[in-house]
């Protein structure tokens, strides 16, 4: 990873290599952990992060499904993100802000242990390899499901989860692909190891609904609002695996990964290779992130200001 200065914890900030943890801390025994990725870009009013209420916000309520004391209101997590990216006095990165119950008690009940809050930021280009926002990725069904609402919830974005994501990423990975897409237990489209899962078919465009069991996105309702604003609707419906295998289009967005291009699923190719709506919604996205939309200027905080 391309590593940076300073990381703060439990409300101090400390040197990148001295942020170090207990051996026992309970999440990293029992995923017991709750985090966001959140982008920080630059603008010509200096650096700003994307959406940071929504995603601190997000961050509590995973919280809350863990039962999990935060110690911190969303005002003092915004806030604490902001002076992560000023101690690294860094104009674009990836902010990663992690909870998670900590050292003290072993076994699987984590209530006895207190919970610690850390925030990291770095620089992290694109997710899915250099090109991807380009050329588009390679794309593999997974023979894994993704987890069902009744084993682990989806809207809390818990290290756990992740599990069920590096097996899919692994069986990709190993089988020559960029990307895992997951079926739900029902066999229906539901997300990618850490993406929302969007297509176009006929100039209409579509994303798996909350009940196929997806985190909602951040970038997912950006591009929901993008789009409509270009005059494409977006249909929130299952999708099923065929129906990938026949888009016109097909793409990937999230915080991290941005909008993606999907150009391939298990060996058939997504359309013509020409993405019009996408190139669009990834122009439309470009310009709000980076403070260029001014009906979307509230999306936006500026890390210098208070
Ligand atoms: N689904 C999953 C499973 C997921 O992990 C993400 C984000 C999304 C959907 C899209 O959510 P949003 O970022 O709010 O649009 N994945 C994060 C973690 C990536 C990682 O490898 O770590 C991210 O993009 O930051």
């Amino acid at each position: 990873m391309d590593k940076a200065t300073k990381i703060w914890l439990n409300g101090d900030i400390v040197d990148w290599d001295a942020a170090k943890i207990h051996l026992l801390t309970h999440g990293l025994h029992y995923g017991t952990a709750v985090f966001e990725g959140i982008r920080c870009y630059r603008t010509d009013g200096g650096p700003a992060i994307f959406r940071l209420y929504d995603h601190v916000w997000r961050l509590i309520n995973s919280a809350k499904i863990y039962l999990m004391e935060l110690r911190y209101n969303a005002d003092e997590i915004a806030e604490a993100i902001k002076s992560t990216v000023r101690a690294n006095r860094s104009d674009e990165c990836y902010i990663r802000p992690i909870a998670y119950y900590g050292y003290g008690e072993m076994g699987v009940n984590p209530l006895p242990n207190k919970v610690d809050l850390a925030i990291a930021a770095w620089r992290w280009g694109a997710y899915l390899g250099e090109g991807a926002l380009e050329k588009g990725v390679r794309c593999m069904v997974s023979s894994w499901r993704r987890i069902s609402p009744l084993t682990l919830p989806p809207q809390a974005k818990s290290s756990a989860n992740y599990a069920n994501s590096a097996l899919a990423k692994i069986e990709a990975i190993k089988a020559g692909y960029d990307e895992a897409i997951l079926l739900n237990v029902n066999g229906m489209v539901s997300e990618a190891t850490g993406e929302n899962v969007f297509r176009v078919k006929r100039g209409a465009l579509s994303t798996p609904p909350a009940s196929a069991g997806v985190l909602r996105g951040i970038t997912r309702d950006t591009v929901i609002q993008l789009a409509a604003e270009i005059g494409v609707e977006c249909r929130r419906i299952d999708i099923s695996r065929e129906e990938l295998y026949t888009s016109d289009e097909l793409f990937l967005s999230g915080t991290a990964a941005e909008i993606t291009p999907i150009s391939e699923v298990d060996g058939r190719k997504v359309g013509n290779g020409a993405f019009p709506i996408t190139r669009k919604l990834q122009a439309a996205y470009e310009n709000a992130v980076r403070g260029r939309n001014s009906n979307h200027s509230q999306w936006l905080t500026y890390v210098e200001g208070d």
